[in-house]
């Protein structure tokens, strides 16, 4: 409808023209061509003079009216450590720009009005003058030679690459995709594993993982928020599995293309925390506005603000559907948020036909049971007047079928016993061997006490006093599952530690 009304004040625009050209035309058959002319001479020349005021307004109660929105000025100020750099650029580029603008412009529209043919008035005919050549050919160059020299001044300061024997830092990948960021984090050795294309399946391994590569065993994809500790250096690998897209965090002054084949970087240091950031925004009228506008008593704007990861390529219909949020926060909420992460390998590959490693022990897997062991060890020690979160299953203790002999997979989790025990040296424990109900009863009873004693003299040798541990054979009296299916039966058997807290 809007588009029909434009379309018809246009249609009627025109046809005013025509009826005032045909009028004029008539006009000066009455009064004479010359006078005609420079009547439309004059008229001319004053509507140029009224463009030029007109426009100057306009283009400073634009720049007035948007200065908020505008990145490099107002509330939106950079939010990371190299982003100062480039605003200032924009702001010298804006200067030196601008006085062209305004003087170009100026001397365009007043040079019509002043030098409209005049009766009687000559013109002056210039056909070369080597001062204005040198002038206008000479200060354009060296403004310009001046802007490039900044920015490549920047950009080197910028783009540099890190140092891996010398810098602190912290490597991420993006990799995008019609229509999403794979964003992915390296896990406790702080190392991305390796990529390969070839081995890119969108069901289970949308990135290519090489899980033959250890490095990408802890490796994590972050669905959802990503976070960031500020004040830390972060190098983000970029790269595309389709078409080009755009890894852009405006607020950070990060734009970085991300081509299929051709892997790109960028290394920046958050320096504001979102939660400073939105103190900044408080109090600008257009962030004091309800966040959602049906929610009028909701969270205003400046609440709900967050950092957004944009892609900043028309790379399809689902393009804005790439949109992430990254919350910068202190490097002890980042490492807890990092700690609830669980790797990709993990969660989904470990023991499937995807897994290289199948029914092998793997580093990783190692890691990430002796960081679930401690932290029900220091729950646990935590809480002593608490008694039911005191007794930890030993999941990962195997036997040797029908004896008490350790199996060697079993012995790092007995190794994370031992450091934790050293960890807390007034703990004492009771190990409890219990077994399913298969069998003779006072055969299983003797069986799940020596298997406790087995797993007692374990740490015995590693170095406990013997007088911190106690050894108990349950038999099957204590049953934690079913004794009629096989899975059950496996729960059941089992060694379990009980932190007696009593001794703390
Ligand atoms: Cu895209």
């Amino acid at each position: 409808m809007t588009a029909l009304v434009i379309l018809l004040i246009l249609v009627l625009v025109v046809i005013i023209l025509i009826q005032v050209g045909k009028v004029n035309e008539l006009a000066s058959k009455i009064r004479g061509e010359e006078e005609a002319e420079q009547q439309s001479n004059n008229r001319t020349a004053l509507f140029c003079l009224l463009f030029l005021i007109g426009f100057m307004i306009y283009c400073v109660y634009t720049g007035f009216i948007y200065k908020d929105i505008v990145l490099w000025y107002g509330p939106h100020i950079s939010a990371s450590e190299h982003g100062g750099r480039i605003d200032h650029l924009f702001n010298v580029t804006l200067f030196w720009t601008g006085i062209v603008f305004v003087l170009t412009h100026v001397l365009l529209f007043w040079f019509s009005y002043k030098y409209r043919s005049q009766k009687g008035v000559n013109q002056a005919y210039i056909t070369h003058n080597n001062t204005i050549e040198y002038l206008w050919t000479g200060i354009p160059a060296l403004v310009l030679v001046y802007l490039v020299a900044a920015g490549l001044d920047v950009w080197n300061d910028v783009m540099p690459d890190v140092d891996p024997n010398d810098d602190d830092y912290i490597e991420i990948e993006a990799v995008g995709q019609q229509y999403q960021w794979e964003i992915r984090y390296p896990g406790e050795d702080g190392k991305l594993g390796t990529r390969n294309y070839k081995l890119i399946d969108p069901a289970t391994n949308n990135i290519g993982m090489d899980f033959t590569d250890e490095k990408t065993h802890d490796d994590l994809i972050i669905s959802g928020d990503f976070y960031l500790p500020v004040g830390q250096k972060v190098r983000v690998r970029i790269t595309s599995k389709d078409v080009l897209h755009n890894f852009y965090l405006p607020h950070h002054r990060v734009k970085m293309d991300a081509i299929p084949g051709l892997p790109t970087y960028f290394i920046f240091t958050p320096s504001i925390l979102t939660a400073d950031y939105r103190k900044r925004l408080k109090g600008h009228p257009d962030w004091e506005v309800p966040a959602e506008a049906d929610e009028p008593d909701g969270p205003k704007r400046w609440e709900a603000f967050d950092y957004e990861l944009a892609c900043a390529e028309l790379c399809g219909k689902g393009h804005y559907s790439m949109r992430r949020v990254l919350k910068v926060v202190s490097q002890r909420e980042y490492d807890q948020w990092l700690k609830d992460q669980k790797s990709f390998y993990l969660t989904n590959i470990r023991n499937t036909e995807g897994d290289p490693f199948k029914g092998q022990l793997v580093k990783a897997e190692i890691a990430s049971r002796s960081k679930d062991f401690l932290a029900a060890v220091e729950q646990a020690v935590s809480t002593p007047e608490d008694v039911s979160d005191d007794l930890i299953n030993l999941e990962h203790v195997f036997y040797q079928t029908g004896s008490a002999q350790l199996r060697d997979d079993s012995k790092y989790e007995l190794d994370n016993v031992v450091s934790v025990l050293n960890k807390y040296k007034t703990v004492a424990i009771e190990l409890g061997g219990h077994t399913d109900s298969t069998g003779n009863a006072g055969a299983n009873q003797v069986l799940s006490q020596s298997r406790a004693e087995s797993v007692r003299n374990y740490l015995i040798q590693k170095g406990i006093p013997a007088t911190r541990l106690q050894a108990v054979g349950f038999g099957p009296e204590k049953p934690v599952d079913t004794n009629d299916t096989d899975e059950g039966r496996q729960n059941n058997r089992r060694t379990e530690m009980r932190i007696l807290t009593n001794n703390i």
